[in-house]
């Protein structure tokens, strides 16, 4: 699981066939946080993961790297419409963090450091879709844009990949994260624009 790039096929496609409706292409990387960026050193941070019966699993710094990791390249899709193509990261796949869970949640809320939260589909984290990526583009994730690690869920809008990633809590009920309470779309599928509750 080492080395490959499950975006590598997307580079073939035409640009104009990777472009959401209502998004346009830049090649610049904007931040776009609701407070000030939390510093987190990689020594105090850690990743937990709890089921809806207490269970709880627990990743330090270190042991994150132990697991195995993946590159992989993916076009980013932020709700206010910009949009990057190939952007490189490497990281770890939810499937590793989740494989074997006792859990008939469906739900996730994704929890960081300085509040922030989101909620998705258990489902939507796992087949290789999904990762706590550390590293962007060969260096180490800035702190502007999450680092040291945040949830990468590229085939969604680019607000459900919490930066300052530190808690994945399962869910039996659907519980709305920060901007999904405030009119955000519950799922946010850029391909179906759904932007805002309605769409
Ligand atoms: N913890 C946290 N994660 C967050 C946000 C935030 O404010 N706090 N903003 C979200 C939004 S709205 C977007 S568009 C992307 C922006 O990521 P970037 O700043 O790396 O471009 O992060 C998402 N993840
Ligand atoms: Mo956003």
């Amino acid at each position: 699981m080492t080395s490959f790039s499950p975006g590598f096929r997307g580079r073939a496609r035409p640009l104009a066939d990777r472009l959401p409706p209502g998004q346009y292409p830049t090649e610049a990387f904007p931040v776009l946080s609701t407070g000030p960026t939390p510093h987190v050193p990689t020594a105090a941070w850690d990743l937990t993961v709890t089921t809806e019966h207490g269970e709880t699993r627990r990743w330090t710094w270190d042991g994150m790297m132990e697991l195995p990791q993946q590159d992989t390249v993916q076009d980013l899709h932020c709700v206010t419409r910009w949009s990057r193509f190939d952007t490189r990261w490497r990281g770890v796949p939810l499937d590793v963090f989740l494989e074997d869970l006792e859990t008939a949640a469906e739900h996730v809320v994704v929890e960081s450091h300085g509040g922030y939260t989101t909620n998705l589909p258990l489902a939507d984290l796992l087949g290789g879709r999904a990762w706590i990526a550390h590293t962007y583009d060969g260096h180490p994730l800035a702190p502007e844009h999450g680092g040291p690690a945040r949830l990468l869920v590229p085939h969604l809008y680019l607000w459900k990949s919490a930066k300052w990633v530190r808690a994945l809590r399962l869910t039996t009920t659907n519980e709305p994260g920060f901007w999904e309470s405030v009119g955000y779309h519950d799922y946010g599928d850029p391909w179906r624009e759904q932007r805002t509750w309605g769409d």
